[in-house]
C-alpha cells in the first residue's frame, strides 16, 4: 500500500487508523477525509485532508485520482443507534456512500477495505460461538445495510475482481475519540463517568453480553488483513473477529478492582436494548485466525488497565 484514502476519518475508528497508518506507511501517503472538519485534530494537522461527502460520487473519484491512491478505506457511515433513529438517511449514507466507494475503487484499481459488524447478525442467529457462515436476518436499519454491505463487497470482488476485504467488528473501546452513536457506547461511557463522577447509569441492562474489541487490536486487525496474502483468503469480506465477550455487570467489577469505591445502575434504553438483544453474545474468530492470523492482545482486565491509566493521563475526571 502507497497511497491510502481513508472516508470518515474523523470518527472513533479513522482518528487512530489515520496515525497508525502514517507512522507506517508516511504522513504525506494517507489521505484522510470526512464531512465535517476538525481543526486542531492530528488526523487534519498531520498530514492531507479533504472534506469529502461520501455520498458524493464525482467528488470521491476526483480525490482518488488526485492522489493516485492504491487504497480504500471506506469507514462513514451511521451507527446502529443512529441509523435506528433516522433509517432513511441511514439508508442514503450507508448503501449509498458504499457504492460510491466500491465504484471509486473499480474505476481507479484500488485495493478496498470496509467493516461489517455484529449488527450483522440477528435475533435468529446462533447466539453463541456465532459462526463465520451463518443465519443473517437482522431487524435493524443498521444490519440490513451491513448484510447489504457484505454481500456487495463480494459482488465487487467476483463481477468486477475489486481487491475487497473486511471484518466484523465487535462494539470498539478507545478513549481518543468518543464513539459516534451506537448500541455499544455504554462500554467506553462508563470508563469516562467512573473516571468523572465514581458512578454510572447503563442504558443496557444486567445480563446483556456483548462482543467488545479494544482499539489497537481493531486497529492492528485492518491493517494485518490489508497486508494479507489475498491467495490465502477464502472469505475475504466480513471475517467475524472478537476479542472479548462481557456485560454490564463484569465491565463495572472489573473498573472495581481500580476503583473500589465505583458503583453501577440500570436505566434502559428500550431502543438500544432491543439491538443488543438481536446480537450475538460472542462471535466464532476462528476463520480470521487460520486464513490471515488475526489475534487480539487485550482482555477485559488489560484494556480496563490501559483505559483507565490513558483516560487520567487525558485529564479525565481531575479535579
Ligand atoms: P463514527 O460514527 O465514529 O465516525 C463516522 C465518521 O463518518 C464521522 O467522522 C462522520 O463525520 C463521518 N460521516 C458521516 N456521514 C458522512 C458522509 N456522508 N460523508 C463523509 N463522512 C461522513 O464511526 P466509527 O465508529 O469510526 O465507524 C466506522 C465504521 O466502522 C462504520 O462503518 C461502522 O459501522 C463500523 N463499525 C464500527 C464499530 C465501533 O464500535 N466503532 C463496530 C462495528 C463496525
Ligand atoms: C454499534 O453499536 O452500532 C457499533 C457496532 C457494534 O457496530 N459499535
Amino acid at each position: 500500500m502507497k497511497k491510502i484514502l481513508v472516508t470518515g476519518a474523523l470518527g472513533q475508528i479513522g482518528s487512530e487508523l489515520v496515525m497508525k497508518m502514517r507512522g507506517i506507511y508516511g504522513s504525506e501517503n494517507v489521505i484522510a477525509t470526512d464531512l465535517r472538519k476538525l481543526e486542531g485534530s492530528p488526523v487534519v494537522t498531520t498530514g492531507p485532508f479533504e472534506i469529502l461527502d461520501v455520498t458524493d460520487h464525482e467528488a470521491m473519484l476526483h480525490l482518488a485520482k488526485k492522489y493516485e491512491i492504491d487504497t480504500l478505506v471506506h469507514l462513514a457511515a451511521l451507527l446502529s443507534a443512529t441509523a435506528e433513529a433516522k433509517p432513511l438517511l441511514a439508508w442514503n449514507i450507508n448503501m449509498g456512500g458504499l457504492v460510491n466507494a466500491l465504484e471509486v475503487a473499480r474505476e481507479v484499481k484500488c485495493k478496498f477495505f470496509t467493516p461489517s459488524s455484529i449488527g450483522a447478525f440477528g435475533p435468529s442467529t446462533p447466539k453463541d460461538n456465532t459462526p463465520q457462515d451463518t443465519i443473517q436476518r437482522p431487524t435493524t436499519m443498521y444490519g440490513v445495510n451491513k448484510v447489504a454491505g457484505e454481500l456487495l463487497c463480494d459482488y465487487y470482488y467476483k463481477k468486477f475482481g475489486v481487491d475487497t476485504r473486511g471484518v466484523r467488528f465487535p462494539g470498539l473501546i478507545s478513549y481518543e475519540v468518543l464513539p459516534g452513536g451506537g448500541t455499544t457506547d455504554y462500554a467506553v461511557d462508563i470508563y469516562y463517568e467512573a473516571l468523572k463522577s465514581g458512578k454510572y447509569t447503563s442504558f443496557i441492562a444486567s445480563g446483556t453480553k456483548m462482543d467488545m474489541m479494544y482499539m489497537p487490536d481493531a486497529i492492528s486487525a485492518i491493517i494485518n488483513l490489508l497486508e494479507a496474502d489475498a491467495s490465502k483468503l477464502i472469505h475475504r469480506n466480513a471475517f467475524n473477529i472478537a476479542a472479548m465477550s462481557f456485560e454490564p455487570e463484569e465491565i463495572a467489577a472489573e473498573i472495581k478492582k481500580h476503583m473500589p469505591e465505583f458503583i453501577m445502575d440500570y436505566n434502559v434504553d428500550p431502543i438500544r436494548q432491543g439491538i443488543a438483544d438481536s446480537w450475538p453474545n460472542s462471535m466464532d474468530s476462528t476463520c480470521a485466525k487460520n486464513e490471515w492470523g488475526f489475534v487480539a492482545e487485550y482482555d477485559l482486565a488489560k484494556m480496563t488497565t490501559d483505559m483507565l491509566q490513558k483516560l487520567r493521563a487525558k485529564g479525565i475526571g481531575a479535579k
